[in-house]
């Protein structure tokens, strides 16, 4: 058993790792950079270590620097959260070098998943719905074009190596199929030293409906339901849900048993995240997440789990603490996600928080790291708040989003607060008609003045 672990990571996250840890009775250790001395996670840890300047990559990307604490304080196991070092294979590898252990995956899976085409292959065979496409690699622009030919355009051209929507180009047709693939090709290359690249079919008006999964590393593996994550903004989420509205219970039972299977097969160990599209009723896997996500409390919510105490079992070694039949989902549960950010612009807006007030109350959780008189710092991700709703059924959890946010105070920055408000007033909002292009088209016909 763990008596102590250290938590790779700042912010909401960092609580939401310390909180789970302490109803364990482990003890806690913040690394920080010295732009966040003051931060919420150093005065919730029992204990704390700098480990670098503000930068990002100095301090919370600084694999030395982490080791280094962990030996310093005597923490056995190190908690990545979400971005950073999360699914660093390479850290993974370390650590485990260091005799600590990783609370995530294997450094194998998180490789596998990281390298897209590999990610699709393995999720192909092991009976997961993939996108029709290229198998593997397409190396030359005759090759694509012959394959654009056969498939039909529209074509989408993804760098192998991107996710995210980083290194993605569309092809509307064969002329296009030149500078979609050599752009797709020199941003991959630019971006992450990988210049290989696959091919898609291209869906038009996809949803993102994404799986999560978990799996005790020995060959079970449970799931829990879908997020609708559709509502994005240049590949950010804003505004999540579960269950998700289009989804039926039957569907959800089916395609979550295959993700299940898939990641018991593999021995996958902790929570996992299969993302897929999902158009005319069927569901076409897009990539694997091995980490926890930011949305993850909406699944939490509804089925009533703490997803990081069982992160921390299972890389303790021990089962989960409940199988797939005790998992059953409990209303419905809404994620916004506020930013220190300008509108219409969602320019960043650092700076010191001079009134904050939590909403409350039935149904309502606030994962935050704010507190009065904090100063956001410039270095790092904008996201100061997710306020998490959960009701019996989705009008009301709407509602209730509705009274929260009316409840929440954030003074001295601007935030994202003001889009949700205009949001919750929308008609394809409040019956969930949305796909993965309705925010960035709302935006341009309601905020650009
Ligand atoms: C696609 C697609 C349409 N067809 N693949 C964007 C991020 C990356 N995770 C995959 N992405 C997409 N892949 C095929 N074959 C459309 C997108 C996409 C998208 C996906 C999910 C959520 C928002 C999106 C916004 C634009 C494009």
């Amino acid at each position: 058993m763990f008596e102590k672990i250290l938590i790779a990571n700042r912010g909401e996250i960092a609580l939401r790792v310390i909180r789970a840890a302490r109803e364990m009775g482990i003890q806690t250790v913040a690394v920080h950079s010295t732009a966040d001395s003051d931060a919420m996670h150093v005065r919730m840890a029992d204990e704390s270590v700098c480990i670098g300047p503000p930068s990002g990559t100095d301090s919370y990307l600084s694999i030395p620097a982490i080791i280094a604490a962990c030996e310093v304080t005597g923490a056995q196991a190190i908690h990545p959260g979400y971005g950073f070092l999360s699914e660093n294979a390479n850290f993974v590898q370390i650590v485990e070098d260091h005799d600590l252990a990783f609370i995530g995956p294997t450094a194998e899976h998180i490789r596998i998943m990281g390298d897209k085409i590999t990610a699709k292959d393995t999720m192909r065979n092991l009976g997961v719905p993939c996108v029709p496409g290229s198998d593997g690699g397409v190396p030359t622009l005759s090759e694509a074009k012959k394959l654009g030919e056969e498939m039909g355009y529209p074509v989408i051209i993804k760098a192998t190596a991107g996710g995210g929507g980083r290194g993605m180009k569309v092809a509307q047709n064969a002329d296009e199929m030149e500078h979609a693939f050599m752009t797709a090709r020199s941003e991959g290359k630019a971006a992450f030293g990988n210049d290989e690249v696959y091919i898609e079919k291209y869906l038009t008006t996809p949803r993102h409906i994404e799986i999560q999964v978990f799996g005790d590393g020995k060959g079970k593996a449970v799931h829990l339901g879908e997020r609708d994550c559709s509502l994005q903004r240049r590949h950010q989420k804003v505004f999540e849900e579960a269950p998700g509205p289009s989804i039926t219970p039957e569907e959800r039972d089916r395609i979550g048993k295959v993700c299940a299977d898939a990641v018991a097969r593999i021995d996958y160990a902790g929570a996992g995240t299969i993302e897929f599209l999902y158009e005319n009723g069927e569901f076409y896997f897009i990539e694997m997440n091995t980490r926890l996500q930011v949305e993850h409390p909406v699944t939490e919510v509804i089925f009533g789990v703490d997803l990081v105490r069982e992160q921390i079992r299972v890389a303790e070694g021990l089962p989960m603490s409940f199988t797939q039949d005790d998992l059953v989902i409990n209303g419905h549960a809404i994620e916004v996600r506020i930013n220190a950010e300008k509108l219409p612009e969602f320019s960043p807006r650092p700076g010191t928080i001079t009134q904050f007030h939590a909403p409350g109350g039935l149904g309502v959780r606030m994962d935050s790291a704010l507190y009065d008189g904090y100063k956001i710092p410039p270095y790092y991700d904008s996201l100061i708040a997710k306020l998490i709703v959960h009701g019996r059924d989705r009008a009301s959890a709407l509602a209730r989003l509705n009274r929260a946010l009316s409840e929440l105070i954030v003074d001295g920055v601007d935030t994202t607060v003001p889009l949700f408000h205009a949001l919750l007033q929308e008609p394809d909002i409040l019956s969930g008609e949305y796909n993965i292009h309705w925010l960035e088209h709302w935006l341009e016909t309601n905020l650009q003045d």
